[in-house]
């Protein structure tokens, strides 16, 4: 079902009246909504009980002033929010975003989303995200640590392992997280698991960092076992360079696939000979430890820099956008449909506008969308607070496995609530929103009216 359908219009006619100036938030209810309204529409309970209507207004958002005082003692003043999106099957989880691009609207977007992705882990957990319009890139250690404090002497009042448990995206990773919960422990005087992606010393689970980009292929791996394929000997284009694209970049050479491009915001590299074992540990020093830019690749290993260009003109079998929000526009889907694209797997979130993902879908590729595809990193986001509320921590294998598994159950739970029949391929995108919603929304019918 697409926009001509009517009801469609007007709930999102009322949804941008409602919320007016977040471009972002109406694209991510607008996919969400043209496959769950056909579903809705069969079910008087839901429809009786508004449940789109109330699943599209956040419990609450919290926004407030981060000041901070930069190493030349210039006093700084960020913006920052917490959504808390949707408790209805668990604590408040998701990841906070440290990026100039931030907004209300974006972090909507994001919040929005994570209610179904977490809910098709499996695992109990609400929806949430949180973020700042701080820019990580160019501040020193110190600089980034003080920002952390004074956020956190803030957003430490509305978290807790039972309420609330904030983690890593976009611009926070290790160090991030580390500063945050250093400063939550000492404000509230409790050693818990209320942030997750932790340093393993205190508190991380083995496999987080790896999460999101393994279990992207593992996803991508279980789309391509459903019909007969595997990743093996695949060529793949992946975007970015940062925690998602690395550790999708190493499971995929693992499972035998050649990898031929990554790229940052300055650009694109292309490694027509396939980026190695080696050639990636070089990469992980240099975002990981030295924060440089990836152009540097190819004056280390050669292959080209296409400078300020994405990565889907190149041609592929897999394509793994792992970077930001709309990375695949229209004219970019063109390129990578008639460059003969067999799969499109979403290591970011909503990476691919509407149009483009019809676009692809039309032309007949698979298509794995991010509330599934990436759902790995916040599945062991929660067995990180299972591993913390239990006082034990588990060993890789052990991790790994249960993500496996999860990835496996999640692909199972995409094919089940797809709208395909006999050979048809199948619909993931309507799989994974009505999978996704299914549990929230009978919880929230039996709630009652809240
Ligand atoms: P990182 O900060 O580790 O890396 C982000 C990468 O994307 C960098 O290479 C960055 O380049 C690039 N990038 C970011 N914004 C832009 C932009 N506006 N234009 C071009 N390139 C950009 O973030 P993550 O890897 O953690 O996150 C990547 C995506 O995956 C996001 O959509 C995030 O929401 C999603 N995700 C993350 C999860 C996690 O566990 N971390 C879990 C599930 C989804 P540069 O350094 O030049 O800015
Ligand atoms: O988008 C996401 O799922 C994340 N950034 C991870 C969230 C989490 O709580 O681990």
């Amino acid at each position: 079902m697409r926009s001509e359908n009517g009801d469609v219009e007007k709930f999102m006619a009322g949804l941008r009246k409602r919320n007016p100036g977040e471009p972002e938030f109406h694209q991510a209810v607008h996919e969400v909504v043209e496959t769950l309204m056909p579903y809705v529409r069969d079910r008087p309970a839901y429809q009786e009980a508004q449940i789109l209507e109330r699943l599209t207004e956040p419990d609450r958002v919290v926004i407030f002033r981060v000041c901070w005082e930069d190493d030349e003692h210039r006093v700084r003043t960020n913006r920052a929010w917490r959504v808390q999106f949707n408790n209805s099957i668990g604590p408040y989880k998701g990841g906070m975003r440290f990026h100039p691009s931030v907004t209300l609207g974006v972090l909507k977007f994001l919040g929005f989303e994570q209610i179904f992705k977490n809910s098709l882990t499996g695992l109990p957990m609400g929806g949430a995200k949180g973020g700042s319009n701080f820019n990580p890139k160019g501040k020193s250690d110190f600089e980034v640590m003080r920002f952390c404090q004074s956020l956190m002497v803030e957003l430490h009042r509305h978290i807790g392992e039972d309420t609330d448990v904030p983690a890593g995206d976009i611009g926070v990773g290790a160090r991030e997280i580390s500063y945050l919960f250093g400063h939550y422990k000492r404000l509230a005087n409790r050693f818990t698991g209320t942030l997750t992606g932790k340093g393993l010393a205190f508190g991380g689970s083995l496999v987080r960092m790896e999460a999101t980009g393994y279990g992207c292929v593992y996803f991508c791996e279980n789309m391509l076992n459903h019909r007969d394929d595997s990743i093996k000997g695949k060529t793949c284009a992946v975007s970015g360079s940062g925690n998602v694209a690395l550790y999708a970049v190493e499971k995929a050479i693992e499972l035998g696939a050649k990898v031929l491009t990554l790229s940052d915001s300055g650009g694109t590299i292309v490694d027509k000979e396939g980026i190695d074992t080696e050639k990636l540990a070089w990469v992980k020093d240099l975002k990981e430890k030295r924060r440089g830019r990836i152009s540097e690749y190819v004056e280390k290993f050669g292959g080209e820099y296409l400078e300020d260009q994405r990565p889907w003109s190149v041609p592929c079998d897999v394509a793994f956008p792992c970077a930001t929000q709309n990375e695949i526009e229209l004219e970019d889907a063109k390129k990578l449909l008639a460059n003969g694209v067999q799969i499109v797997c979403e290591g970011a979130n909503m990476p691919t506008d509407l149009e483009s993902m019809h676009a692809l879908r039309d032309g007949g590729v698979l298509f794995g969308p991010a509330k599934a595809a990436n759902a790995g990193g916040v599945a062991v986001s929660g067995l990180e607070q299972s591993q913390n509320a239990l006082r034990l921590s588990w060993s890789h294998q052990e991790v790994d496995q249960r993500l496996q598994v999860i990835m496996r159950d999640i692909h199972a739970k995409c094919v089940q609530y797809s709208n395909h029949g006999g050979d048809d391929p199948v619909d993931y995108v309507t799989g994974a929103n009505v999978g996704g919603f299914v549990k929230v929304a009978d919880a929230m019918v039996a709630y009652g009216i809240v």
